[in-house]
Parts: structure tokens; C-alpha cells; sequence
């Protein structure tokens, strides 16, 4: 369905094993939460090398391939379902460019990263990669769809 006229979509945001053990988990989920996107799915996860290897599928016959998923796999990430109207794009621009140098400053990249094989978070580059990405990451029960209550919470 469409909000704002644009096409509601889901995106796979992970934070990659180096913006855990920075301590930008909180960060990093603030600025998607602040924009305006709903949180559908949620986990600390340790990534067995083929599901690195999966996800990272395109990335195949590049030489840095290796090294990619030697650090994906280097200690746990933060698997996140989000969703929202044109949610794929929006999280992009939210995260900056490949290469943090790059990034703009008031990106996830351009503010906390300098170097493209630690560059802290990843995100869907489109709406049939967010749906493949997500249930590559999450298995069935994991996701929660939601809707705000109607009630205010203070009162
Ligand atoms: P993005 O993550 O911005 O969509 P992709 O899909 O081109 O960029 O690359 C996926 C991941 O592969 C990057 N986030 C980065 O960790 C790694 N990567 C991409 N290009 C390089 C490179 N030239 N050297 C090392 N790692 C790279």
C-alpha cells in the first residue's frame, strides 16, 4: 500500500560486528527510529560463514570477498527488519556511501566511519533484496508486525 505516496516497503539493516563492538548499536537504531520507521524484526545474531556468503552472493568474485566475510563473521551483528514508505532509498541516504570517506556527514558513515571494510552497518539496495535479505536473516516468528495503539500512553 502506498503512505505519502510512496509504496510501503521492508529493508534488512544489519550492524556489522564493528559497530557492535564500537557500541553504536543504540546510535545506529535511533536514527532509523527518529526518521519515522517501524522496527519489525530485531537480534543479536552470530553469522555462520554461509549465510555471509549468501547474502553477500553478488559480491562473489570480487577479490575483497574473503575478507568481507571474515569480518561479518568476526563476532555478532545486530539483524534488523524495518519498514516503511520508501523505507529502501530513505535508509540509504540515512546510511551514506560504500566508502565512509565519502559519506556525507550526518550519515551513519559520515559521522562514525573512516574505512569501507569496517564502515558499520549495512543496508538493502532494493525492495526485492530487502524481502530476499530478511528472510534470509530471520526465520518465521522472528518478525512482528505492528500497529501503534490507539491510546495515548501518558495521560
Ligand atoms: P553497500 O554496503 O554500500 O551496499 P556494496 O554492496 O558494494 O556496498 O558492498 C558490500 C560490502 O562489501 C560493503 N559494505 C563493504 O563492507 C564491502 N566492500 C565493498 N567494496 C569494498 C572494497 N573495495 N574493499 C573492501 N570491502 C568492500
Amino acid at each position: 500500500h502506498l503512505v505519502a505516496s510512496m509504496e510501503v516497503e521492508e529493508t534488512y539493516i544489519m550492524i556489522k560486528p564493528d559497530g557492535v563492538q564500537r557500541g553504536l548499536v543504540g546510535e545506529i537504531i535511533s536514527r532509523f527510529e527518529k526518521k519515522g520507521f517501524k522496527l519489525t524484526g530485531l537480534k543479536l545474531f552470530q553469522c555462520p560463514k554461509e549465510l555471509a556468503q549468501e547474502h553477500y552472493t553478488e559480491l562473489q568474485s570480487k577479490p575483497f570477498f574473503p575478507k568481507l566475510i571474515d569480518y561479518i563473521t568476526s563476532g555478532p551483528v545486530v539483524c534488523m527488519a524495518w519498514e516503511g514508505a520508501g523505507v529502501v532509498a530513505s535508509a540509504r541516504k540515512l546510511i551514506g556511501a560504500t566508502n565512509p570517506l565519502n559519506a556525507e556527514p550526518g550519515t551513519i558513515r559520515g559521522d562514525l566511519a573512516v574505512q569501507t571494510g569496517r564502515n558499520v552497518v549495512h543496508g538493502s539496495d532494493s525492495p526485492e533484496n530487502g524481502k530476499r535479505e530478511i528472510a534470509l536473516w530471520f526465520k518465521e516468528g522472528e518478525l512482528s508486525q505492528w500497529t501503534p495503539a490507539q491510546e495515548p500512553w501518558l495521560k
